[in-house]
């Protein structure tokens, strides 16, 4: 008899754009084969857990019938690639969302295996196991790409390997400032080890992308460390290289140099949550998902609402969903779907409307503590906290991690908890509200009374020393309560 494995499948969906029909598919699936919860990501995808193997091929087959696949979720190549989906930054939404669909389509593997695998097509001549682009070696990490569209910065441009900024010109996109060796993952009491905030290093055209992304992988294919898998992420090869070698490089095989970087703005990393409109007559609905958690509830509530959208789905990296393009006349219906399954759907605070948690127990084999379950009731006690310092209606970023991997990129919020063992968490200050800024570690290890009691602390002095429309992150460096990080090498500083 074989053990009951059970496994988690990552859908493809580049700039976390789904129709209604692929919606429709994925909650089938996930009642049938998912135990009836899907799992929406930091990276604008959906999870399936609890997969026993003999649901693995009706799963990706079932994807496949609505276009959709799993190809280079995982595993050592380019992943999902991610683009702005918040609706005040939408003038070039539709562009560089197809953009971000073109590029992902010709990062991915060439290999015909995964269609012999999982839908028993038959080896054709040319089907071989080389790979135009990753060879046999694939690349020596994974590799992440972003599209950004200021002024929102939902995706973390600066946490990708990768990472384009749109930028404005006259007659509309001008094309995209680069930015290069984002990363969040590190590991405890490895200082070798640290996050990363993506450099800037010039402009291209729009037409420029795909070569300057072949340019830019083909750099760290070729330079990456391939000994040390704790060392090999692109982050890595630009410190030991040097910035201006790794440009230089990029440059040569890109044949061109960058332009200049050119002038733009981030405002937040955050969703824009309710209805929101957009110059094009088209409205749009955030759907808040605490951490991305879709259980049978929210499941039937957006099944109702597939049924009837004509527009899209955006799931954003924030691990909301937004029901987007609803035209004006089919707003009352959607509300009205809403006020069925969840009357006080806008009812969550401020402060986890911009949390994030990531997976962590009690799938994910790296968990060294709770995360999504545990979040909700640690945000019970600090909204307390920060209402006993009239702080209430404060912004103030969130992230927990299970582990120092930092897959809800905890070191770019104002306050980062990374798990340690069961109940203990790291707990770091600082980092920048619209993920510009590094936070640092303030607290090692330490369960909730610790981790309250450094944030009661720092609440009441920001509560009282703040300046108008300061961030607490940026007060938290202004006050010298943590030093800056500068840069990523000096994290663990
Ligand atoms: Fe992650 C590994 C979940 C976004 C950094 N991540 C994992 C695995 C697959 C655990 C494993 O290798 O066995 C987790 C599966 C847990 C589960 O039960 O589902 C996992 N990562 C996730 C997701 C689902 C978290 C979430 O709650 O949404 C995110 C899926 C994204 C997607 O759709 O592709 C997720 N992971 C991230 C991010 C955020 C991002 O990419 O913007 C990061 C930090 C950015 C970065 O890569 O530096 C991230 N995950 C990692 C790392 C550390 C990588 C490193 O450079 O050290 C690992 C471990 C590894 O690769 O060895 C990891
Ligand atoms: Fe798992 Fe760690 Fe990623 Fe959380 S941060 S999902 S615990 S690998």
């Amino acid at each position: 008899l074989e053990p009951a494995f059970q496994f988690m499948i990552r859908v493809r969906l580049p700039g976390g754009v789904c129709t209604p029909r692929q919606w429709l598919k994925l909650d089938e699936l996930a009642r049938a084969h998912g135990g009836e919860t899907l799992r929406i990501t930091t990276r604008q995808t959906f999870q399936f857990h609890w997969v026993l193997k003999d649901s693995l091929r009706p799963i990706i087959q079932g994807l496949h019938e609505t276009l959709l696949d799993t190809v280079a979720a995982c595993g050592d190549d380019s992943r999902g690639v991610m683009c702005t989906v918040d609706p005040q930054s939408s003038r070039f939404h539709a562009a560089v969302a197809a953009m971000a669909k073109r590029v992902s389509d010709h990062v991915i593997p060439k290999t015909r295996a995964y269609h012999e695998i999982w839908h028993g097509n038959e080896r054709v001549a040319g089907s071989g196991p080389e790979e135009p682009f990753y060879g046999r070696t694939y690349m020596p990490r994974k590799f992440k790409i972003g599209f950004a569209l200021p002024p929102s910065n939902d995706i973390d441009v600066y946490a990708q390997d990768l990472g384009f900024i749109a930028i404005a010109g006259e007659d509309g996109l001008a094309g995209f400032n680069v930015a290069i060796g984002g990363g969040m993952g590190r590991t405890d009491q490895a200082p070798e080890t640290y996050p990363r905030l993506a450099s800037v290093i010039g402009f291209i055209p729009a037409d420029q992308v795909i070569a300057c992304a072949d340019a830019v992988m083909t750099v760290q294919r070729d330079y990456g460390d391939r000994k040390d898998r704790q060392h090999a992420r692109f982050k890595y090869t630009i410190d030991d290289k040097g910035l201006d070698w790794i440009t230089a490089e990029i440059e040569r095989t890109m044949g061109f140099a960058f332009e200049p970087p050119r002038a733009f703005t981030f405002t937040s990393n955050g969703d824009s949550y309710g209805w929101n409109t957009t110059p094009d007559g088209r409205h749009h609905r955030t759907l808040i998902i605490e951490n991305g958690r879709l259980d049978l509830g929210l499941l039937d509530m957006i099944r109702d609402i597939a049924h009837v959208h004509r527009g899209t789905f955006w799931i954003t990296p924030n691990q909301n969903v937004i029901v987007a393009g609803v035209k004006e006349e089919d707003r009352p219906t959607i509300d009205a779907i809403l006020a069925e399954h969840w009357p006080d759907i806008d009812n969550f605070s401020v402060l986890r409307r911009n949390a994030i948690a990531c997976v962590a127990l009690p799938t994910c084999g790296l968990a060294m503590a709770e995360s999504e379950r545990y979040l909700p009731s640690l945000l019970d006690r600090i909204e307390a906290i920060l209402a006993e310092n009239g702080l209430s209606d404060e912004p103030i970023t969130v992230r927990m991690s299970g582990c120092p991997n930092g897959c809800s990129r905890p070191y770019i919020a104002e306050i980062g908890l990374t798990g340690r063992a069961p109940g203990k968490y790291n707990l770091y200050l600082g980092g920048g509200f619209h993920g510009e800024r590094l936070n640092r570690m303030v607290r090692e290890n330490v369960g909730e009374p610790v981790i309250l009691e450094v944030l009661a602390d720092a609440f009441g002095r920001y509560a009282r020393e703040r300046e108008p429309g300061e961030h607490f992150g940026d007060f938290i460096i202004r006050a010298g309560i943590v030093r800056p990080v500068t840069e990523g090498r000096f994290f663990n500083d």
